[in-house]
């Protein structure tokens, strides 16, 4: 990444598009070759990418370095930006575009110290509170939910539901934000409409029969949630 490239993705207007369909994956999480998978969904319209190796069967060590190498170098070749979660340490060695904390790793301000002003700084929110402390620690985006129930994450919280994303917009909260959590392409729009600027998923890609149509799919309902805000007077946030 040249310091120029991720400056630009923080723009907010930028990040804003970049979060619509937002990827996460990690090795475990597929059903198939993850750069297989990655190249699918960059071509069905991916916007932004977050590498999570986590859980049972997850990689480490090299095998963790080398998966994550090969699918930064696709994100780069294909303009996507390439997020790290949690793991800092990773992000820096292979040069990441960003990196995701939530409330239980790395406190974020410091996650901002280390990564520099350059990269993209994404945290989790599970309510106002939360969300209004990530901005403080100089959050670029916050990631809401989990706002449907979820069974990929091992130790998620309860659903929230979408109030909690128009609670955040009533509040006044300006910040680009991403949902997270059951999120389907039959629910997407309505996460939209909520308030969120886009979605991000893993199952609904990564166990998708054809990933590039499961991501074109959330594509259009992103954009047509994005519309309908829009004609709605939107709330500058669009
Ligand atoms: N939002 C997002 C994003 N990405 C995430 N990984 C999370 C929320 C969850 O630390 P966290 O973050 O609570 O759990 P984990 O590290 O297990 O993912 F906004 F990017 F969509
Ligand atoms: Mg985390």
């Amino acid at each position: 990444m040249s310091a120029a490239a991720g400056l630009a993705w923080r723009q907010v207007e930028s990040l804003r598009e970049r979060l619509q369909v937002y990827l996460i994956m990690g090795s475990n999480n597929c059903l198939k070759d993850p750069a297989a998978v990655l190249e699918a969904s960059i071509a069905g319209g991916v916007t932004m990418f977050q590498y999570r190796e986590k859980g049972t069967g997850a990689l480490a060590g090299d095998e963790r370095l080398s998966l994550a190498s090969k699918l930064r170098e696709l994100c780069r070749k294909h303009g996507v930006p390439f997020i790290v979660n949690d793991d800092v340490d990773l992000a820096l060695a292979i040069d990441a575009d960003g990196v995701h904390v939530g409330q239980e790793d790395e406190v974020a301000a410091e996650v901002r110290r280390r990564i520099g002003e350059a990269r993209i700084l994404g945290v989790s929110a599970y309510d106002q509170a939360e969300a209004e402390a990530a901005i403080r620690s100089g959050a670029d985006y916050i990631g809401v939910g989990p706002l449907f129930s979820t069974t990929t994450k091992e130790d998620a919280k309860s659903a929230s539901g979408l109030a909690v994303l128009e609670a955040m917009r009533d509040q006044g909260l300006q910040i680009p934000i991403v949902g997270i959590g059951g999120i389907t392409p039959d629910n997407a729009g309505e996460v939209v409409r909520a308030g969120a600027n886009g979605v991000s998923v893993i199952t609904a890609i990564t166990h998708a029969a054809d990933e590039r149509a499961a991501t074109e799919a959330l594509q259009l309902a992103v954009k047509q949630g994005l519309a309908v805000r829009a004609d709605a007077g939107g709330n500058g946030l669009a």
